[in-house]
């Protein structure tokens, strides 16, 4: 007997077909025969939202009513993915759903594509972000999700004829959008510029202009908990909409100006990822979030208050701060207290200081923000002299601590000239954490040693963590009906260890045959959604090797991609004989920063390399690359599910954790990978032997740099390296003409900062291991199944478990 918990609603599908009729004719305003996909999937989702309503209002009742601490968390990104399906799981609608909408001679497909996918992030920071709400609601956490509802998400990604990335706009609410709600009722004054003064002894900002910031709300259903979270993203909208004198006088742009300065704030989504931005527009847009959502969280705790006593903050809500860029909100709430409710400095301290924990996500230390004070002080006079104080206190507590003066130096958070987020934010909260034990660990030894030697209690580890309803259940049904066979329950949607249950089902030849079989139904659907999508031909009978995640260097996509000129060029060259060959797909994903030259450069000679070899016969059918453009959370829910390789393969000591890995694993494909980030508790977990490790250690990237790194030596040294680089050198790739790479080829051979030429020869000799291994399916899916069985910790409801214990100290609603 299998045991299914998943939640039901009390609605049959005829009745929620009515409900969908409803809407059709109240809302939108039109009959089902008139409707298109796009009004059923407006329909629906308003239905949907009905559904959610009560819990909704009783999850945020009790938060405030009760006595459990609830979570802000304040990320500038939230990568949420398409909503209809997700919704409709957790209310328990969704055999209703495939029913009902058939019953209006609607197809499920249609209806579920005319939903645009939101792209309010960059990559595994904002996508960790959605995990995480997710999990919270999940667990019945009270929290707010706290963000920006950007006008424009990150670029659309097309491919020219050159192969070069053409960044074009996502307008993404060009359509109705049923998600989010516009409270017009709620919204929060932010304010900029100006100048500070003393007035009776007291400082007092006199700021130039404000923006009017409006919360969006989108309800974050929890699955199988009843509880329903709230994901608030701020849009800015201008108090004077339009100057009426100037347009009169026929400057009809000039009228308008106003608008656009505030509406400017929440127009675009930056699309850096790792390296910050110095510009004044992304200062404006930290501070417009953070300021706005900590007076949203005053006023929701503390409801018609006017003199609320805000020593109780910290027991209200604990605010997470993702990455540096809410890291103004220490400050902000600092004045809050002091100059809006009149507490002294030292009480505004310790409630700031116990309401703030931040999570650093990087280990590149140029990825930690940075702030000219001058820009600071113009944007936000007020904010620079707390800072400026923070600081001196600081540092007296450091020299009272008996840190040497040079020490204290190097960790100042005001140098004068800059303002060095990360370290303001370690602290001015009370818990520093990172997201995979290496990258923690590393935080602690090198990035913020000196504050980890001072403050060695604030530091922790959570390892990061990916939602199973949406990339199990949601992406990948049929690997969801097979485990809930083998398990006989369907509890480890709430519960992931429960994956372990499936370990001794690896020794059962027809249990792993299933588990192959499903494997290879995904790839044929894959298959046929990349022919639709993209127009590809992929062969599903093919090894599906995936790359997905964003192009840096870092991650070395130039590793694979040299890697596979070489194994083309061993089959062009008959080093290798075409029936020697195992026939691989390779698919990679990838968006590059559009300043970020080199990765650009990288994805136009990946293009070129697919070009090439999926038009030379000596290679049909043995090797083909395909690039599908923008890759986002939809492409990942049908690309992951049927790769049966991923790839994973970061200069040791440079991925905080990667989160795609783990969707991988949970997923059933194999990894190759380096020792870094959660690759490393990947590997503990699933055993060394199920998972294919190559290539240098942290300490012995440490020691070849110290030892001085000469890439030229790995050149010379192998010949198929060499023939490789030489190709995208001699015009291979780029119908002759040397210039091309040129750039990519001498940064290659002269700098070649992470390492990928010294990696180079590991990274092919695994590929014996790996096809030999292959070539036996049975054994393959075995290990892929072991894989999936040892995943479970991977689930972000987990790394929430962890943040509750060692952070937030907090938990569930009673
Ligand atoms: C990213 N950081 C890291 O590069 C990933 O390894 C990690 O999995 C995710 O965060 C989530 O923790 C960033 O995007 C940033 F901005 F911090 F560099």
């Amino acid at each position: 007997m299998t045991e299914i918990t998943a939640p039901k609603s009390p609605v049959t599908a005829a009745e929620f077909a009515n409900e969908i009729r409803e809407q059709l004719k109240y809302t939108q305003g039109v009959t089902p025969e008139q409707a298109k996909p796009a009004d059923v999937y407006v329909a629906v989702s308003a239905a949907v939202r009905r559904h959610l309503v009560d819990s909704w209002m009783k999850t945020q009742a009790d938060m405030v009513n009760g006595n459990t601490k609830a979570v802000g968390y304040l990320s500038a990104e939230f990568l949420i993915g398409k909503q209809l399906r997700n919704a409709l799981l957790n209310a328990g609608l969704t055999e209703q759903f495939n029913e009902a909408v058939e019953s209006l001679g609607f197809s499920v497909q249609d209806v579920v594509d005319a939903e645009y996918e939101p792209g309010l992030g960059n990559g595994g920071l904002g996508r960790l972000a959605a995990c995480f709400i997710d999990s919270l609601a999940s667990l019945g956490v009270p929290a707010f999700g706290y963000g920006i509802q950007y006008r424009y998400g990150i670029f659309k990604q097309e491919f020219d004829e050159a192969g070069r990335q053409i960044e074009t706009p996502d307008y993404w609410l060009a359509n109705e959008e049923p998600w989010g709600h516009i409270d017009y009722n709620r919204d929060q004054k932010v304010s900029f510029g100006g100048e500070v003064v003393e007035e009776n002894g007291r400082k007092v900002w006199k700021p130039a202009w404000s923006v009017r910031a409006v919360p969006v709300d989108y309800m974050v259903p929890g699955y199988a908990s009843g509880r329903v979270n709230t994901l608030r993203l701020w849009a800015a909208k201008s108090y004077d909409e339009f100057d009426l004198l100037t347009f009169n006088k026929s400057e009809y742009l000039d009228a308008v100006k106003p608008q656009v300065k505030a509406e400017n704030i929440s127009k675009i989504l930056y699309p850096e990822d790792s390296t910050p931005q110095g510009k004044a527009l992304r200062l404006e847009q930290q501070y417009f979030f953070v300021s706005a959502s900590i007076h949203d969280a005053i006023r929701v705790f503390y409801p018609g208050q006017d003199k609320p006593d805000l020593t109780t903050f910290a027991d209200k809500i604990t605010f997470q701060l993702n990455d540096t860029h809410p890291v103004i909100g220490i400050p902000e709430l600092m004045r809050v207290l002091m100059d809006e409710y009149g507490y002294d400095w030292d009480t505004a301290w310790t409630i700031t200081n116990k309401t703030f924990n931040y999570t650093c996500h990087t280990l590149l230390p140029e990825a930690l923000e940075v702030w000219p004070s001058k820009l600071i002080g113009e944007l936000l006079p007020r904010h620079l002299e707390i800072i400026e104080k923070i600081n001196d206190q600081f540092e007296s507590e450091l020299k009272a601590k008996g840190v040497a003066d040079e020490t204290i130096k190097d960790m100042a958070i005001y140098t004068g000239d800059s303002v060095r987020m990360a370290y303001l934010a370690t602290y001015g909260g009370s818990h520093v954490n990172g997201v995979a034990e290496l990258h923690s660990q590393l935080l602690k030894d090198v990035t913020l040693k000196n504050f980890s030697d001072v403050y060695p209690g604030k530091f922790t580890n959570v390892t990061n963590g990916v939602t199973p309803r949406r990339f199990i259940k949601l992406a990948n049904p049929r690997l969801s009906d097979l485990i809930t066979e083998g398990l006989g329950t369907d509890r480890w949607l709430s519960d992931l260890e429960l994956l372990k249950g499936l370990e001794p089902l690896a020794a059962d030849d027809e249990f792993v045959k299933k588990f192959a079989a499903v494997k290879q139904a995904n790839k044929v659907d894959f298959a046929n959604y990349a022919k639709r999508e993209y127009g590809f031909d992929i062969d599903p009978n093919t090894m599906i090797n995936t790359m997905v995640k964003r192009l840096h260097e870092y991650k070395r996509q130039a590793l694979k991609i040299l890697a596979l000129i070489a194994r083309y060029a061993d089959i062009k060259s008959g080093r290798l004989s075409a029936d020697e060959v195992l026939p691989r797909t390779v698919v990679f994903g990838a968006k590059a920063a559009p300043g970020y030259y080199l990765a650009k450069q990288t994805i136009q000679l990946i293009n070129n390399v697919a070009r090439v070899v999926n038009n030379d016969p000596d290679v049909k059918g043995k090797l083909n690359v395909y690039f599908p453009w923008n890759y986002n959370v939809r492409l990942a829910q049908h690309l992951i599910p049927a790769t049966d390789l991923d790839e994973q393969i970061s200069q040791a000591g440079k991925e905080a954790s990667g989160t795609g890995n783990m969707k991988f694993a949970l997923n059933g494909a194999m990894t190759v990978g380096t020792l870094d980030g959660a690759n490393v508790e990947i590997r503990e977990r699933v055993g060394a032997e199920n998972f294919f490790l190559f290539g240098m250690t942290v300490d012995e990237v440490d020691a070849l740099y110290a030892a001085g790194y000469d890439p030229k030596k790995y050149y010379d040294a192998n010949p198929r390296l060499r023939a490789a680089i030489d190709m995208v050198a001699d015009g291979t790739f780029s119908n002759g003409d040397k210039s091309v790479y040129a750039d990519l080829v001498h940064d290659w051979l002269t700098k070649d900062w992470f390492m990928t030429l010294a990696d180079f020869g590991a990274y092919t000799d695994i590929q014996a291991e790996i096809e030999a291994l292959y070539v036996q399916p049975l054994e393959w899916n075995r290990k892929a199944l072991i894989n999936v069985a040892n995943s479970g910790y991977f689930s972000s409801d987990r790394s929430i478990e962890d943040y509750l214990e060692r952070i937030w100290k907090t938990g569930p609603l009673a």
